[in-house]
């Protein structure tokens, strides 16, 4: 290979969503050389990917944005909860506004990459055969970018369409007329869902496990409206780095039991009607350590879905009478009309958790009890090997040539949900032992993404080659990791969180259990203390 051919750059960011499209104008502001490699064709990452039918975000307005003000001060949004072609207009958006697309190569999957000690520089090479040397890798692939799909005998077989959500065909699927099916029941299902049941045939719902799915309380935000509460946008993008989730609110001190039943539900029902993720990240204080709060959310989430299903064998499967895991423990969904889908003749809820999926055939799904649900169109709503699996998938290699996979085939190890040891000057945002199921995207993003941006300055500065986590501060950080996670009832579900969803995958907690707050607070901490944990080798 010629040296001289390939791409060279400061700093090389794997992936065009919120985090690499901030990095990128960030780092190009410092002065840096940097470029994107994109494997879709256009900014917004799982956003641009996940373009099935009903896709939105969870997050309210503003916190569901960056906090840069050349593109907020200007730009406005319909709804309080936008959807998929909101957002991608919002990258199109921070394209035209930051100038995005002269630096970002799409088409450009990362196949590889390697990082030579001797030369100090990564070696990336791509599907097409190019090569690029950079001093720093940036890989923000996102958690969900490697999609898990059951391997149903006869999958391939079907005669009608069928798509994974996150491989949707952009010109969508028309189901007008047809049966449709939609397998899985995630926040990705329950959307589907929602969007299937208005215009399909006939909607058969694969139902696992129920989603505990929370109350969104949707509105058209008028343009005033948001435009007079700018004043305020830089507060709050400060306020919700405050957050446990990111959010501008956060737990309340007390728990369960310091609370009178009345107060209990009068509190609940604040949060429910506020219809964002307070119920879930804005509740009791124990609510995530203390089974009884927990149960008390739960009773209090299954009469508010039993006022809205009229079928009471429909209602016990969808919010059944034992919660099938503790409340929020597995990521719940914000729904708008999910639960009145149900009461639609064209529409029926089959549950397969005792009854599983066997086989495709070409003419529909087949269950374990042998009835052929005969569908012209199938949404795979199956989710992901979410977390780990995204940076797994690039094909990452230590200085000795260990591939990532194995590296973690007995649990992840990272440090400060930042680094890997054996992985010199790669920085990774949103990804495994952080908080990046438990917060929102925005807020954990930027805080990462300015720590990698003063680290890098630094090293620039002190004439650093590179940086490398210590292998005893990566064994402290797994093991805090998990020590978080054990003190909670996250564990007891089997979810993506945990590993759980994925057969053959090590069952361990993916993400940093203590909120957002502590987090920055502890990566601040190491960053001022001369970057505690790394050793640093100079030029
Ligand atoms: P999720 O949340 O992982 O959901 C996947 C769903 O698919 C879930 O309901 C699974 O049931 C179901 N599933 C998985 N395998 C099967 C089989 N074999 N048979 C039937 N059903 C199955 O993925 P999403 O795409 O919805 O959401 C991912 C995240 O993106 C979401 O949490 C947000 O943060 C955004 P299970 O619960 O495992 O019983």
């Amino acid at each position: 290979e010629n040296y001289a051919d390939n791409l060279h750059v400061d700093v090389l960011i794997v992936g065009a969503g919120f985090s690499g499209v901030y990095l990128l104008h960030k780092l190009r502001g410092a002065g840096f050389k940097v470029k994107i490699f994109e494997a879709g064709t256009a900014f917004g990452g799982t956003w641009r990917w996940n373009c099935y039918p009903g896709a939105r975000v969870d997050s309210d307005l503003p916190v569901y944005e960056l906090s840069l003000p050349e593109v907020w001060k200007n730009w406005t949004w319909k709804e309080r909860f936008p959807g998929w072609q909101e957002l991608q207009d919002y990258f199109d958006y921070c394209d035209h506004k930051l100038d995005l697309h002269k630096d970002t190569a799409f088409n450009t999957v990362v196949t590889e990459a390697q990082f030579d000690k001797k030369t100090g520089l990564w070696n990336v090479k791509t599907a097409d055969g190019r090569h690029c040397f950079a001093k720093y890798l940036l890989p923000c692939v996102g958690f969900a970018a490697k999609r898990y799909i059951p391997d149903w005998p006869g999958l391939e077989t079907f005669e009608g369409e069928i798509h994974h959500s996150s491989f949707w065909p952009v010109d969508d699927v028309d189901v007008a007329g047809k049966r449709a099916a939609v397998i899985g029941t995630g926040s990705t299902g329950v959307q589907i869902t929602q969007e299937w049941a208005k215009s399909a045939k006939e909607l058969t719902v694969f139902q696992r496990t129920p989603n505990l799915c929370i109350h969104m309380a949707q509105r058209n935000v008028p343009m005033k409206e948001q435009n007079n509460k700018k004043v305020i946008y830089d507060e709050l993008f400060k306020k919700r780095e405050t957050g446990f989730g990111g959010f501008t609110f956060t737990f309340v001190e007390k728990k369960g039991d310091e609370f009178t039943e009345e107060e209990a539900n009068a509190f609940m029902e604040t949060l429910w009607t506020n219809g964002d993720f307070s119920f879930w990240v804005g509740t009791f204080a124990d609510i995530y350590e203390n089974m009884k709060t927990n149960k008390m959310a739960y009773d209090f989430w299954r009469k508010k879905v039993w006022e809205r299903v009229k079928d009471p064998k429909t209602a016990e499967l969808l919010a059944p009478e034992v919660p099938p895991h503790p409340w929020g423990c597995k990521r719940p969904s914000l729904e708008q009309d999910y639960y009145e889908q149900f009461n639609k003749p064209n529409v029926h809820l089959v549950s397969v958790k005792n009854n599983p999926i066997v086989r495709v055939e070409p003419k529909g799904v087949v269950t374990a009890d042998g009835k052929l649900h005969e569908v012209d169109v199938i949404a795979v709503a199956t989710g992901f090997d979410a977390v780990t699996g995204s940076m797994i998938n690039m094909n990452l290699h230590d200085a000795q040539g260990h591939h990532l996979k194995d590296l973690w085939k007995d649990g992840a190890r990272t440090y400060l949900g930042l680094s890997i040891h054996g992985f010199p000057n790669m920085f990774y945002t949103y990804g495994p032992q952080a908080p990046t199921a438990f917060s929102n995207g925005p807020t954990l993003i930027e805080i990462q993404s300015n720590w990698i941006v003063e680290v890098i300055q630094q090293m620039e500065k002190n004439n650093v080659k590179y940086i490398e986590a210590k292998e005893e501060a990566q064994n402290e950080w797994a093991d805090h990791v998990r020590e978080l996670a054990d003190k909670t009832l996250f564990p007891l579900a089997d979810s993506w969180y945990m590993g759980a969803n994925v057969p053959g995958k090590k069952r361990e907690m993916t993400c940093y259990l203590k909120g957002v707050p502590a987090y920055k607070q502890t990566i601040r901490e190491k960053l001022e203390e001369g970057l505690k944990g790394y050793e640093l080798v100079k030029n």
